[in-house]
């Protein structure tokens, strides 16, 4: 299997991705509005990793393009509602398709992740023309990232078998961030405002 060739249109579409939606970050910068975008970033699943999920998907190599997240794209935003807002952002645009919802952010797994999933079809212009790749939007706050990147390395360390203990501290953590991003909601408007003199400034 050429890896490079196979994984090409999907190292594209996460440069497009992520280019068009700090072009947002940017609009929202220029007309001195609230951002609802912190950071972005993105990635092609590693080799070992893709195989790993086209294993227990029993996926065949050769339709290994049928997996959503070969190629992922996350989106930071400052508070909860600004979320929502990037999801209509992305539901209205032409220049994708939305394939399925995951609205792991009303909803929270039972690990205590959440996140708002969104898996697109998106078209990359190759030399043999328009091919489709699928790739998996992810979107949370900076509260819901700090704990989901916490709770991936322990994962990794326990390769998937956290210890009971350190398990109902993770449940408390996002028990924390939950509450953390509510509050920071309540004060959404004064913490704006103090952005914006800062800036001014
Ligand atoms: P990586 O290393 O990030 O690529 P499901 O079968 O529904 O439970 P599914 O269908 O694989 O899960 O898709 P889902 O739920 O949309 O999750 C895909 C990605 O979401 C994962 O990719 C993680 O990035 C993230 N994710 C989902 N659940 C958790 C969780 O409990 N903790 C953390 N930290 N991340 C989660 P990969 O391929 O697992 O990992």
């Amino acid at each position: 299997m050429n890896w490079e060739a196979v994984l090409a249109p999907y190292a594209q579409a996460v440069e497009e991705l992520k280019i068009k939606l700090k072009g947002i970050r940017k609009q929202f910068e220029y007309e001195s509005k609230h951002s609802p975008i912190e950071f972005i970033t993105g990635r092609v699943k590693p080799i070992p990793s893709i195989l790993e999920k086209a294993e227990e998907r029993s996926i065949p190599l050769d339709r290994v393009e049928k997996l959503p997240d070969i190629a992922g794209v996350r989106v930071v935003c400052p508070f909860v509602d600004d979320i929502y807002a990037i999801v209509r952002m992305i539901r209205s645009r032409e220049d994708l398709t939305v394939a399925e919802e995951k609205d792991y952010v009303s909803h929270k797994k039972a690990s205590g992740y959440r996140s708002y999933h969104m898996i697109i079809e998106y078209p990359v212009e190759t030399i043999h023309g328009v091919k489709m790749v699928l790739a998996e939007i992810q979107i949370r706050t900076l509260a819901m990232n700090f704990w989901a990147t916490n709770e991936h390395s322990l994962n990794y360390k326990y390769k998937g078998k956290i210890p009971s203990d350190v398990q109902l501290r993770l449940q408390r953590a996002a028990e924390a961030a939950f509450k953390l991003d509510e509050e920071m909601s309540a004060i959404k408007n004064e913490v704006q405002e103090a952005k914006r003199i800062f800036h001014r400034k």
